[in-house]
């Protein structure tokens, strides 16, 4: 099953633009608007009905008329984002468990669902096994991929330095090689920023959840190896990520790409040329950090990957002193139009604010080597709210790996932990407030600007602050707010789609992804 949250996994919200495929029709969701895979039993269990008159409704096993519960729709409440009036069918109080339909007289009937433990638990190893499908310079083939077989692309050997690029080392036109790592959402480059904060995520989930990540098995070609499937998928960006830095001055380029984007066809099908551009300090800094944080993830695994974890904090300490000396370097994609050949249209992905990269570099190199030095460079605790994480905002990374590691820390860092503790579940606090009495009951929403490119990043990453507040010591209400995002994800929003696709009943079939629309498969 292939598993794509629509932009959430990849980039966490970008610039990336391509030509635009022409709508295609397919059927409108149903009228009652859930999560379409289901709910743990005793959780909150909520579906909302838009244009509904205040009617009873059922909960009914598929194909019977006997109700399992019964119960009222709630009050009218007009979601102005939405433009829509809706109420809740708040089924909650029922703890059976099976397969289930909400029944709504006069407006109709949901898709089914599940009440059960570990509901979830196909959909989480299915958008883990999400990357896979994104790999870069490899044949997907049908014993891991099954429809989605595919044969290899971009193999990415013969890349050039851009004129951008160019050093005395290294002058335009070098080749270099620089394989694997993972395709953007929807095209075919590969982008140091977003790529560096979604390899930093992909091992905070590991960091935070070792026991469930040593058991996961996600049917890629490393399944048998000694290494967690997580940490594998991790491995195949990390060992491009690697090959971005020039070893000479331990710069990172900020993105490998083609010079436009490529056509709506199948990797394999691409021979564009393509190039390393202009070293960027965001870029830098994020690698410093994901190298820092990877350097002690993969440490205890050195008996299957010798050397690895040496390698990725002398990469990673590298990068620190490049960027120490170029504070300043950002990418501006039309300056650099202006002044090199060939121009460059791919997603630019441009940071001109890198105190947050600072940060996140410093905690994570402070955190791994215990060296204060990292830690007093940075101006970790810095005044104003936190913000909900992003591909250009990459503090409460920092923040997280801080809560997570905290008795590990030197005398420095630990005299920070109460602030940065106040400051995510301040963050917390922001999300949750009021979420119980919004149209669809859900966190995402909070704000109009939660609806940006990629917002179902948003709704994710919304998600794991209210996690990273629940773990500070275990308070139900962050935990039941984070869930309420997960049924906005998979259902419980204005458009009633489940936006995972190969999960729920009805899902987006054509999302910007290359693949989806040129691999000749009917579902994505
Ligand atoms: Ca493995
Ligand atoms: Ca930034």
């Amino acid at each position: 099953m292939i598993a794509k949250v629509v932009r959430w996994a990849l980039a966490s919200s970008g610039l990336l633009v391509g030509p635009l495929q022409p709508a295609r029709a397919q059927p409108p969701p149903a009228a009652i608007h859930l999560n379409q895979v289901g709910f743990y039993p005793a959780a909150p269990k909520v579906a909302i009905v838009p244009g509904a008159a205040a009617s009873p409704f059922y909960l009914l096993a598929p194909g019977s008329t006997k109700p399992v519960f019964t119960g009222e729709l709630g009050a009218a409440r007009y979601d102005s984002l939405a433009r829509q009036t809706v109420r809740a069918a708040d089924f909650s109080a029922c703890r059976a468990r099976g397969t289930f339909v909400v029944s709504v007289p006069g407006v109709g009937v949901s898709y089914s669902f599940q009440i059960a433990p570990r509901v979830h638990a196909a959909v989480a190893r299915a958008v883990l096994k999400g990357f896979y499908y994104q790999r870069a310079s490899t044949a997907l083939p049908p014993a891991y991929a099954g429809a989605w077989s595919r044969p290899a692309g971009h193999p990415d050997t013969q890349v050039l330095v851009h004129p951008s690029a160019a050093t005395a080392h290294r002058p335009a036109g070098t080749v270099l090689a620089s394989p694997r790592g993972w395709y953007d959402a929807g095209d075919y480059n590969k982008y140091v920023v977003n790529s560096g904060s979604t390899l930093g995520t992909l091992l905070a989930l590991y960091e935070d959840f070792p026991a469930y990540c040593a058991q996961l098995t996600t049917t890629i070609p490393e399944s048998t190896n000694a290494v967690p499937d997580v940490l594998d998928e991790a491995l195949w960006n990390l060992r491009w990520l690697l090959t971005m830095q020039d070893p000479a001055d331990g710069g990172v380029y900020h993105k490998l790409t083609n010079a436009s984007f490529d056509g709506m066809v199948m990797p394999a099908a691409c021979h564009t040329q393509r190039y390393v551009v202009q070293k960027s300090t965001a870029a830098t800094l994020d690698f410093a950090a994901v190298l820092a944080q990877a350097s002690r993830v993969f440490r205890p695994f050195g008996r299957a990957l010798p050397g690895l974890a040496d390698s990725c904090l002398h990469a990673s300490t590298q990068a620190w002193g490049w960027a120490r000396q170029h504070p300043a370097s950002y990418y501006r994609q039309n300056e650099l139009n202006k002044q090199f050949q060939p121009a460059i249209s791919t997603g630019a992905y441009g940071d001109e604010d890198v105190r947050d990269e600072w940060a996140w570099a410093a905690t994570e190199l402070y955190v791994t080597t215990k060296d204060e030095q990292y830690w007093q460079a940075s101006d970790l605790l810095a005044a104003g709210p936190l913000p909900v994480a992003s591909w250009s905002q990459v503090r409460p990374l920092a923040y997280y790996t801080l809560l997570r590691l905290g008795p590990t820390l030197t005398a420095a860092g630990r005299r920070a932990l109460p602030q940065v503790q106040q400051k995510v579940r301040a963050l917390a606090d922001g999300l949750r407030a009021g979420y119980a009495t919004r149209a669809c009951g859900t966190a995402m929403g909070h704000a109009a600007t939660d609806y940006g490119w990629g917002s179902n990043a948003e709704a994710a990453n919304q998600g794991i602050a209210l996690l990273q507040a629940y773990r500070l010591n275990g308070e139900q209400p962050y935990l039941l707010a984070a869930l309420t995002n997960l049924d906005y994800l998979l259902g419980r929003n204005a458009t009633g789609y489940c936006f995972v696709t190969g999960s729920g009943h009805h899902s987006p079939q054509h999302p910007h992804h290359r693949p989806s629309e040129a691999d000749g498969v009917p579902a994505p």
